[in-house]
């Protein structure tokens, strides 16, 4: 783990984190807590490429999408600029019988489970509520009820275990995904107790990008994130966040450990949100543009670049490439976004229930009269 007394160079926080690549685009070949946990990473050439490409495709789609909420398309968009490595890094970590919990900020993690990028955009344009198949994607629905999500991925960890789906290396494990916000939730704490006791096959992921909307972390805790899984009666780790293999290292052992029936884990993913909260927020009202400018030198994509050049892993073609491939999949966003076709307002009452309810059927109805009762006039 590296410590403070190298801060300067690897931009750790005061007590370290895990961290195998520097801003400097050094790779450390593995690191060891205190725990006595090694980490490394053990990619081909071609997957330091690919996780490179993910990185920039991830960032590209974000770019899009705020573009596209400045010109009205998009009701809003959260944004997960400065926060790639993070995502990218623990979605590839999964394996693809595991199950994602995410907030309404994942859309890396997304990406990488292979899932059109499409699929959130109806809820951020308002013409759908969000809403898809978890187990057809293994990827739960966006939740924007803060810390909610940990407790369904309790009960879904408690859940598979019962099952019998755990406990060895082909197991299934759950992974939940939160900020540094949601550590102030009551809930988070009912999952972090639940998990605990049950011993349930989950990885808390929390991406501390040091705001909850106008917060500093300050505000939230007065330890360490990580270190509050003393308190539960299981492991924390802190990992640089802007290192995609480091957060790829830390969960994939953490994911592994919990199919096995180790319990759970809590990862802090220490990282940056570089942009807005989402696109109706202004943070020039809360922080400083240095801050923003010291976080800039620790950028996720940069490193990895720095990374692949210093080893003569990829050359301008391949960067071009990249580029021009990210840029194809975001021009494809766009023009399927502008297609969405608006909902007929009549569409709010389905999927009420599963089952259809004689209450919803009667207001559906007195909506239709409702709606009817224009027709042929002026307005
Ligand atoms: C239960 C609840 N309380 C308040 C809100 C309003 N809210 C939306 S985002 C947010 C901040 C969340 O911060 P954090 O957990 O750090 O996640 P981040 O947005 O930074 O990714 C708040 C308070 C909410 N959505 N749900
Ligand atoms: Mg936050």
């Amino acid at each position: 783990m590296t410590n403070g007394e190298s801060e300067a160079s690897t931009g750790a926080p005061a007590g370290g984190f895990v961290q195998l690549l520097t801003p400097d685009g050094e790779h450390v070949d593995s690191v060891t807590t205190e725990d006595g946990v090694t980490y490394s990473v053990d990619f081909t050439d071609e997957e330091y490429r690919e996780l490179y490409r993910d990185l920039v495709t991830v960032r590209r789609l974000d770019a899009e999408a705020t573009a596209l909420q400045r010109q009205g398309e998009l009701g809003i968009w959260a944004s997960l600029l400065g926060q790639e490595a993070a995502q990218v890094g623990s979605g590839r970590a999964l394996r693809p019988q595991d199950m994602a919990f995410p907030t309404y900020r994942e859309h890396g993690v997304l990406y990488t489970r292979g899932i059109d990028p499409i699929m959130p955009f109806g809820l951020f344009r308002g013409v759908d509520q969000g809403g898809w198949d978890p187990n057809e994607f293994k990827f739960n629905t966006y939740t924007i009820v803060i810390g909610s999500q940990t407790l369904h991925a309790t009960g879904y960890a408690m859940g598979i275990t019962m099952d019998g789906k755990t406990g060895n290396a082909d197991g299934e494990a759950v992974i939940a995904y939160f900020g540094d916000g949601a550590t102030s939730q009551g809930d988070v704490n009912e999952a972090f107790v639940w998990s605990g006791v049950f011993h349930a096959p989950i990885v808390f992921f929390c991406q501390n990008n040091q705001y909850a909307i106008s917060e500093p972390l300050e505000r939230q805790t007065r330890v360490p994130l990580y270190r509050r899984a003393d308190g539960y009666g299981f492991p924390g780790v802190r990992v640089d966040g802007n290192d995609v293999l480091a957060t790829f290292a830390v969960t994939r052992t953490a994911l592994d450990q919990a199919r096995n029936g180790q319990g759970p884990t809590l990862i802090e993913a220490y990282t940056y949100r570089m942009g807005a909260h989402t696109s109706s927020d202004d943070p020039t009202r809360y922080r400083i543009a240095s801050e923003v400018e010291s976080w800039k030198a620790k950028d996720p994509i940069a490193r990895m670049k720095t990374f692949l050049v210093k080893q003569r892993l990829a050359d301008d073609a391949f960067f071009g490439e990249v580029d021009q491939k990210a840029g194809e999949v975001a021009l494809s966003l766009r023009e399927r976004v502008l297609e969405m076709p608006d909902p007929q307002p009549v569409t709010m009452f389905d999927n009420v229930y599963p089952n259809g309810s004689p209450e919803v059927d009667a207001q559906r109805a007195q909506f239709e009269r409702y709606q009817a009762s224009f027709e042929g006039s002026a307005h």
